[in-house]
């Protein structure tokens, strides 16, 4: 036998004996060879559009990849099942907790109580308004309110030099999360300039095509004149546009649209001249957070604050992105 495959032997010995010890001698879940695998408990918001599944599938695949046993919970977009989750993740001693926040306030106890347990949480996709920084190491997401200024940026470029009003009708977000917050900030910035753009009707659509479609039919009721639709999402962009066509009207035409997110279905849409624009919002975290969670666990420090690059796409850029789009 040689040296190495010697040392080899001893240390599996040796990790065996540790995973023996760690598990209280009752043979617990060592990892192939390595030592544990590291157990991460993740609380996911829900499966509530194009870009949650993608995220979701990103993060386990990514999770597989790197030999991390995820332990994945879908909270159906309520915030009382993601406490309930993280208790649950604190209860069975994970390594490392992460989650996506559905709202961003209300976190303060559930956080305390993982960071007593000494179980750093990670913040991935959306943030919390905690004021105590040391709830949480790190937040791995999109700028939501550089999206909405980019939404507001291109409309003010589109209608540049165009006289009289512009009646916008916006579909926001999840009440009281982070994307909804921000992207309704951002746009709000980008357009105060400019009095011509009046935003004559705002409401949740929760990110949904059904909500989205739902909203948007009574938009269309109640309002005599709209010229543009800004959805906080694709999904509800997508539900509007079937609202928006059961009422004889032209989505792209009549009344222009602005989304956020890029996911495949929306790009069709825009190749079909149906969305004008659409901001980038990258759902593709799962390397990323698994490179965070090997980090943290191994006692690393890593950045409190970590930005996803993004675009945004007219319908020409869309239609060539199309085939290779990932989601
Ligand atoms: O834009 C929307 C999803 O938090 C960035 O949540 C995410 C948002 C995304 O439901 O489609």
């Amino acid at each position: 036998m040689s040296k190495r495959a010697a040392a080899a032997l001893v240390a599996g010995a040796m990790v065996a004996v540790l995973t023996a010890c760690g598990s209280g001698g009752g043979g617990g879940s060592a990892g192939k060879g390595s030592g544990h695998k590291l157990v991460v408990g993740f609380s996911q918001v829900g499966a509530e559009s194009g870009w949650r599944t993608a995220n979701t599938k990103s993060i386990q695949e990514s999770a597989k990849k790197a030999g991390v046993e995820l332990k994945f919970s879908d909270a159906q977009q309520k915030q009382e099942n993601q406490i309930k989750a993280i208790r649950s993740f604190i209860q069975q001693k994970v390594d490392v907790i992460a989650f996506s926040p559905v709202v961003e306030s209300g976190w303060d106890t559930v956080l305390k109580e993982a960071k007593d347990a000494h179980i750093p949480v990670i913040l991935t996709d959306r943030a919390v308004d905690s004021k105590d920084e040391s709830l949480y190491v790190s937040f791995l997401g999109s700028d939501f309110v550089e999206e909405g200024k980019k939404a507001g940026d291109w409309l003010v470029k589109e209608y540049q030099g165009k006289p009289g009003d512009v009646n916008v009708v916006q579909l926001e977000g999840t009440t009281g999360s982070a994307p909804a917050n921000d992207r309704k900030s951002g746009f709000a910035d980008a357009v105060k300039g400019e009095p011509k753009f009046k935003v004559v009707a705002s409401q949740t659509g929760d990110f949904t095509r059904a909500k989205g479609k739902e909203v948007m039919q009574a938009f269309l009721k109640s309002q005599p004149k709209i010229d543009v639709l800004y959805a906080h999402n694709d999904d509800m962009a997508l539900g509007a546009i079937q609202a928006i066509e059961e009422a004889g009207k032209k989505p792209g035409t009549d009344i222009r649209i602005v989304s956020v997110d890029g996911v495949k279905d929306a790009f069709t849409a825009m190749s079909q001249g149906k969305i004008n624009y659409d901001v980038e919002c990258n759902p593709l975290l799962g390397d990323q957070l698994m490179d965070l969670v090997k980090k943290v666990k191994a006692g690393e420090s890593v950045p409190r604050r970590i930005k996803t690059e993004e675009g945004a796409f007219t319908p020409e850029q869309a239609t060539a992105a199309l085939p290779n789009r990932q989601y």
